[in-house]
């Protein structure tokens, strides 16, 4: 049984301080943006403790207790790593067929190496071709394919379909550090940033992890700080209309602004998750990078230890790029998840390859298409069997 994400019993909670703010930040009572009409009718947020001015702040480990949990939550998301297909259930069976009809487009044209008769030279030289055409990357594909061989050799194969096997073998191993759900309830609140580029995919999956979420009865607070685009409060809002969600806006304010309201709000109001949306933005703009720096900085200020989630989205079409993406917004911001969306119908689903060898961050969802069922869990067996068989 698979679920969306993981529910943890709560972390000792940090001694209560004085709010931190950063060097040259000064919150003060009267200047707190009130929350906007889209704030919903919820009671005023309390203002901030009085404005100190602190720098830098150390930054506080977060405590690593896991404990387990004794609520029926099922358990997490891990499928045994046998080669005999494993009997899924009914939603996941779904998942995988939509996976799958997704995935066509890249692994049609692996999967086409193997309908020869002979396991030659030949066959290598085209396995190594459309790995690299399918975005995976000289790395990757070069480890892949020398672990192949390997793995033939082993077995001692001789037919193409059972290559393929030890393909799917070879992936499903390769792309298994990938692997990891997201976990929720170790902290009140659990924060979580989001960034990406523009039309990565950011706000859609903010939107279907909600509903996730609220339907789990997770409190959840959304920061709609992508403040440039008066859209992306509608767009959030259109999710959230259908839940029991609150959005924290302000439009055309200050992103960090909006940041530090929500999680102070989410504090107040006892919210299980606040996920702050931000704007879409390159990597190479280096002004709007630092931008998502100071957001993250003063979401630590709100909450010590926050945000325990920076996670980015990237444009699984995008291929060797989404790695770029990935290497870059790390440098910036160290993330600790990603979710790659618009696998469906793309050629470039090899980009997982290339990420789990070069920039190994773990993969929370991957989405095949703009409804709500379309974003999963990522399971590395899984995704290698949809691809490759
Ligand atoms: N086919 C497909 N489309 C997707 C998927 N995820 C998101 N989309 C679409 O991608 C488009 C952009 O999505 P947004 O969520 O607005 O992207 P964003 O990253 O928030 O964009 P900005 O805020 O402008 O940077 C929308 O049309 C979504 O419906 C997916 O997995 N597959
Ligand atoms: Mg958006």
């Amino acid at each position: 049984m698979f679920s969306f994400f993981k529910k943890s019993a709560p972390a000792p909670a940090p001694a209560e301080g004085p709010t931190l703010l950063p060097e040259g930040w000064t919150v003060k009572p009267a200047s707190t943006p009130a929350p906007t009409p889209q704030a919903l009718a919820t009671p005023p947020v309390p203002a901030p403790a009085p404005a100190v001015v602190v720098a830098p702040a150390a930054p506080v480990a977060a405590p690593a207790v896991v404990v387990p949990v004794p609520v029926p939550v099922p358990p997490p998301a891990v499928a045994p790593a046998v080669a005999a297909p494993e009997p899924a259930p009914a939603p996941r069976q779904s998942w995988m067929d939509r996976l799958r009809a997704g995935l066509r487009k890249t692994g049609g044209s692996i999967a086409g190496v193997f309908t020869g008769t002979r396991i030659d030279d030949q066959l290598y030289e085209e396995l190594e071709e459309a790995l690299l055409m399918a975005d995976a990357g000289v790395k990757a594909t070069q480890f892949l394919l020398d672990d192949l061989k390997r793995r033939v050799k082993d077995s001692k194969a001789t037919d193409p379909q059972a290559v393929r096997a030890l393909l799917v073998d070879a992936l499903a191993e390769l792309l298994k550090p990938l692997e990891k759900g997201l976990e929720v309830g170790r902290f009140t609140p659990t924060v979580m940033m989001v960034v990406g580029v523009n039309g990565a995919g950011k706000t859609t999956s903010i939107g279907k992890l909600t509903r996730h979420l609220a339907e789990s009865d997770q409190k959840v607070l959304l920061a709609a700080a992508d403040t440039f685009r008066a859209a992306a409060r509608e767009q959030l809002g259109v999710w959230a209309d259908r839940t029991q969600v609150e959005i924290i806006s302000q439009e055309g304010g200050d992103p960090a602004a909006v940041s530090f309201d929500a999680v102070s709000a989410g504090r107040a109001r006892g919210a299980d998750v606040v996920i702050a949306d931000t704007a879409g933005r390159l990597p190479t703009q280096l002004h709007l990078m630092e931008e998502l720096k100071k957001i993250k900085r003063v979401i630590t200020k709100a909450q010590e230890g926050a945000p325990h989630e920076v996670l980015l989205v990237v444009d699984g079409n995008t291929g060797q790029n989404a790695l770029n993406q990935v290497k870059a917004f790390d440098e910036a911001l160290g993330l600790t998840g990603l979710i790659v969306t618009k696998l469906d119908g793309t050629a470039k689903g090899g980009v997982l390859a290339a990420i789990a060898r070069e920039r190994a961050v773990p993969v929370y969802f991957i989405g095949v298409g703009e409804k709500l069922e379309d974003l999963e869990t990522f399971n590395a067996r899984e995704f290698a069997r949809a691809l490759l068989e």
